[in-house]
C-alpha cells in the first residue's frame, strides 16, 4: 500500500528537499504550509502539484489536529521552526513557542489522530552549545547558548517523554549544520557568503559585513541529510541519532574558499566584521561524530567541504549572470 507522510516546515530548506526524496520512493506526501501574506513557495515550485499542502501552523492545535485527521500518515516530519539563532536572541518568546512548545502540540495530534505513526524530530547540534568534548555524539551533555537552542532542548526531551509516555514511534536526529545552493535561508552565514561573493564579483557590492570569523562549524550538504531523517524513520526500533560529516571548518576558512571559487583576491579587503553580527553568546566549536548511523542505519554524509562551498557559490554566480552552475 502507498506509505503516507506529513511534512512540518515544507517551504523550508530540508522540507523541500524531504518532499522531492519521499515523492521519489513513491510516497503520498502532505506538506503543512502556514499562512503568509505572500505566499513563499520557491523552495517546491517544482514539486507543489505531486504533494498536498495543507494550512497550518504550529501555533494552531487545530489546524494541526484537521492535517494529521486528512493526511492520515505512516510517518510525520516535523521540520517547522523559528530555526534562525540570531533572531532567537530578538524574538526568545517566539522562538521558545514555535520550536520549543510548537512540537508539542503536534505530537498532541498524532498522539489523538495517529498514534501508530512515527515521528521525526529536527534536533540541533546547537542543543549541545557551550561543548565539553569532540566530537560530540548522541551522549554528549547539552548546553545550549541562545534561546534557540533552549527551544530545541525542550523539544527534544518532549519527544523521548512521549516515546516514554505513550510508547509512540518518536526518534530525533540531532543534525549538524547542513546547507544547500540557493534554498539555504538568506541570512544564514553560508547562504550570506555566497550571495555576497557573486555580487561582489558581479560589481554590485565591494563587502560582506560579518560576524565571529573564528566560529567553527561541521558543514554537511541538505541532500545528504534529508536521506538520514528518511533512514532514521525506517529503523526498526524509534532512538535518537547524530547526523554530521565529522570535519569542522571556520567561517573565515568558509570565506577564503568561497572567494577562490569565484576567482576574487585578497579577501580580507571585502570583509568587515560588524557587532551586529555578533551574538551575546555563541557556540565556539562544533564537531559531530556520526558513528551511530553509520553503523546501524549505514548513513554517511557524501558532500565534502569545498565541494559544498563550491556548489553555492556557483549557484549565486549563476543567478547574477555569472559562469554555470549545476544546482
Ligand atoms: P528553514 O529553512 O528555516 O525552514 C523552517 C520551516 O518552518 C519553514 O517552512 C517555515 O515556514 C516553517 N515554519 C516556521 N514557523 C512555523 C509555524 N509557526 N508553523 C508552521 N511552520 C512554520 O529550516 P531548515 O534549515 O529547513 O531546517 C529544518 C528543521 O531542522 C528546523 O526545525 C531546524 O531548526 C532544524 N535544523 C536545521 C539544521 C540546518 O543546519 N539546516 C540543523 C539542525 C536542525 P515559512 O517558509 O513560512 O517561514
Ligand atoms: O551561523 C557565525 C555565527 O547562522 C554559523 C541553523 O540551521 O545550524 C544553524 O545555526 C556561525 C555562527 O548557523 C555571521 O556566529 C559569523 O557561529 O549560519 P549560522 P548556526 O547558528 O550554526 C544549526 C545546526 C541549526 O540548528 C540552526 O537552525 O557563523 N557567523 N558571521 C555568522 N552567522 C550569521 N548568520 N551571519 C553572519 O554574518
Amino acid at each position: 500500500m502507498t506509505k503516507r507522510a506529513l511534512v512540518s516546515g515544507a517551504t523550508g530548506q530540508d522540507g523541500s528537499f524531504l518532499m522531492e526524496l519521499l515523492l521519489k520512493k513513491g510516497y503520498d506526501v502532505y506538506g503543512l504550509v502556514r499562512r503568509l501574506s505572500t505566499p513563499n513557495l520557491n523552495n517546491i515550485t517544482d514539486i507543489a502539484d505531486q504533494v498536498h499542502l495543507l494550512d497550518g501552523d504550529l501555533m494552531d492545535q487545530s489546524s494541526l489536529d484537521a492535517a494529521v485527521e486528512l493526511a492520515k500518515p505512516d510517518e510525520v516530519y516535523n521540520l517547522a521552526a523559528q530555526s534562525f539563532v540570531g533572531t532567537s536572541f530578538v524574538q526568545p518568546v517566539l522562538t521558545g513557542e514555535i520550536t520549543g512548545l510548537g512540537v508539542v502540540l503536534l505530537l498532541e495530534a498524532v498522539r489523538h489522530h495517529a498514534p501508530e505513526a512515527r515521528f521525526y524530530q529536527a534536533s540541533s547540534s546547537e542543543m549541545f552549545g557551550k561543548v565539553d568534548r569532540e566530537p560530540q555524539d548522541e551522549t554528549t551533555p547539552m548546553h545550549p547558548r541562545s534561546p534557540y537552542g533552549v527551544a530545541k532542548v525542550y523539544a527534544y526531551w518532549a519527544c523521548i517523554n512521549y516515546r516514554e509516555a505513550y510508547r509512540m514511534f518518536i526518534s530525533n536526529g540531532i543534525l549538524f549544520n547542513h546547507e544547500a545552493p540557493l534554498r539555504r535561508g538568506m541570512e544564514f552565514v553560508t547562504r550570506k557568503v555566497a550571495v555576497g561573493v557573486a555580487r561582489i564579483a558581479a560589481g554590485k557590492a565591494t563587502t560582506i559585513s560579518l560576524g565571529n570569523l573564528d566560529a567553527k562549524r561541521d558543514w554537511g550538504y541538505a541532500g545528504d541529510y534529508v536521506d538520514l531523517m528518511y533512514r532514521i524513520l525506517q529503523h526498526p526500533e524509534p532512538d535518537d541519532f547524530v547526523g554530521a560529516t565529522g570535519e569542522a571548518h571556520s567561517v573565515r576558512e568558509f570565506v577564503e574558499e568561497a572567494f577562490r571559487v569565484a576567482g576574487i583576491p585578497a579577501w580580507e579587503k571585502h570583509v568587515t566584521v560588524d557587532e551586529k553580527n555578533i551574538r551575546p553568546s555563541e557556540v565556539y566549536n562544533l564537531r559531530g561524530d556520526a558513528s551511530k548511523a553509520r553503523r546501524l542505519l549505514g548513513w554517511q554524509s557524501q558532500v565534502r567541504f569545498k565541494e559544498l562551498v563550491k556548489l553555492m557559490v556557483e549557484a549565486e554566480l549563476a543567478r547574477v549572470g555569472l559562469g554555470k552552475s549545476k544546482a
